[in-house]
């Protein structure tokens, strides 16, 4: 029982005192995380977005802040825990999605995968100046032809002596054409298994060619990648994996940093909504006055705070060992559609300013139809969970 006689009292910005279950040195995370969009990423990120320009320059600054892959040990990275980490990817993505993608894209899927899946000369030669933003990665999965169903690829790999010869192709690829080495999936065609390959983007035989008019991420660069007979000697393949469990794991830690960015790009719609709408007047008070808007700013508050106690939950189960890569479906399915009902309903409440870039919400919610398709569709982790629950495989 409560000794003191004061009402506890609720902060709209921290709805549920979320702040109190978080360890100082999170806290501290965040702070320094949140600082950084504040004075690096929102003065311009509305700029960026209108020119489809993505900020590069930025990559050097992450990686002094210890942000590139951040919750790897070793090799210059921070070694911070997956917590720290999903907080990270969250007040990144309040400023922009296409920040929050910089990081996961080299960290969870290119750092991760030559860390979790390369050998020692391979991280050497590529994680610290990863780490330091020095050396900038992307990751080659999806094909023109095969998405949501990677198995499916065609980009192949054969053996020519010692070396190999990549051809094929990729697309959508965030980074890849601004990346120094490539992760490429590819199928090998001697035992018909899956590979990954760090292709050096100077190879002869790559190119990246960048996909322009973009309605969402448009401060994000994405690439066509072309292999054309790229001959790579014997060690540039990562000897860990031989199947889709390689990609497949990688995509694990993205997903869960958008378990968390989500609610980043959710939060900033919120607050936004809020400060409009109670400085917005119509018929004679403030539009925040009346039942309807009242009831709205409620539930976009109700989705906010239980993503995020989602997200905490799940980087709890993560930093313990136990987090299946069916809890990470579950958080990237009910968090990414919180977040876009959120943006949607904020942009509502902002009239017509809602939809120009003087506020942050109709890029969130651009930004959040690309979240909501890419690391798995809403309709691919449905499937996951829908496999978890009954044992029966819908994918086919
Ligand atoms: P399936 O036959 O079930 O499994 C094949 C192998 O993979 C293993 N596996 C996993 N391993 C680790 N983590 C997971 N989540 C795994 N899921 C499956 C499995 O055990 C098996 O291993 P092995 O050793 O026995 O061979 O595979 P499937 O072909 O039926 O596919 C399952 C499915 C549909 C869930 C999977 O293909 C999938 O997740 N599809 C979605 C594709 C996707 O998310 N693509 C994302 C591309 S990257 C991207 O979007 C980056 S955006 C970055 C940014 O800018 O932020
Ligand atoms: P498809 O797989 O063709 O899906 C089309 C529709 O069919 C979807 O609604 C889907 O849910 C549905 N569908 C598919 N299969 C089933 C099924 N079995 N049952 C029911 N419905 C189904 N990829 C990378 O490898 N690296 C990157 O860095 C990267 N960055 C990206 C950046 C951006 C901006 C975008 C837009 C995408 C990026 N992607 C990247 C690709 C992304 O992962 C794919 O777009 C995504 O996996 C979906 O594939 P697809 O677009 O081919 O759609």
């Amino acid at each position: 029982m409560s000794t003191s006689d004061a009402t506890p009292r609720v902060d709209p910005a921290d709805y549920l005192d979320v702040d109190r279950l978080l360890t100082d040195d999170e806290r501290g995370i965040r702070d320094v995380v949140r600082a950084f969009v504040r004075d690096r990423v929102l003065p311009d990120v509305a700029d960026w977005f209108e020119a489809g320009t993505a900020p590069r320059d930025l990559f050097p600054e992450l990686g002094r802040l210890g942000l590139l892959g951040m919750h790897l040990e070793g090799y210059g990275c921070a070694g911070a825990s997956a917590t720290a980490y999903g907080l990270t990817c969250l007040e990144l993505e309040a400023g922009d999605t296409a920040i929050r993608s910089m990081v996961s894209v080299q960290g969870s899927l290119a750092m991760f995968a030559i860390h979790r899946w390369g050998s020692e000369e391979q991280r050497r030669a590529w994680l610290p100046r990863m780490a330091a933003g020095e050396a900038i990665g992307c990751f080659g999965l999806t094909e023109p032809d095969s998405g949501s169903d990677p198995g499916s690829m065609r980009t192949h790999a054969r053996r020519d002596g010692a070396d190999w010869v990549l051809d094929g192709r990729k697309t959508w690829i965030t980074n890849g054409s601004i990346a120094d080495v490539a992760v490429v999936w590819a199928r090998c065609a001697h035992d018909d298994r899956v590979r990954g390959f760090l292709v050096p983007t100077d190879a002869p035989g790559f190119s990246a060619h960048r996909i322009h008019r973009k309605l969402s991420l448009r401060a994000s660069v994405t690439s066509e990648l072309v292999l054309d007979d790229v001959r790579l000697p014997a060690d540039a393949a990562l000897p860990g994996v031989a199947s889709l469990r390689g990609p497949l794991s990688c995509l694990n830690e993205a997903r869960f940093g958008i378990v968390w960015g989500a609610i980043g790009a959710a939060r900033a719609c919120l607050e936004s909504a809020l400060d409009y709408a109670g400085s917005r007047i119509q018929f004679g008070r403030p539009i925040a006055g009346f039942q309807i808007q009242q009831q709205k700013l409620a539930r976009m508050a109700l989705e906010v705070n239980r993503g995020l106690l989602l997200a905490l939950h799940l980087g709890r189960l993560k930093d313990d060992g136990l987090l299946a890569p069916e809890h990470v479906s579950m958080g990237k399915l009910g968090n990414v559609d919180a977040a876009l009902d959120v943006a949607r309903t904020a942009r509502q409440i902002l009239g017509g300013n809602g939809i120009t870039l003087g506020y942050p919400v109709m890029r969130h919610m651009a930004n959040l139809e690309t979240v909501v398709t890419y690391e798995g569709t809403a309709d691919i982790h449905s499937l996951v969970v829908g496999h978890a629950l009954t044992g029966l495989d819908a994918f086919r």
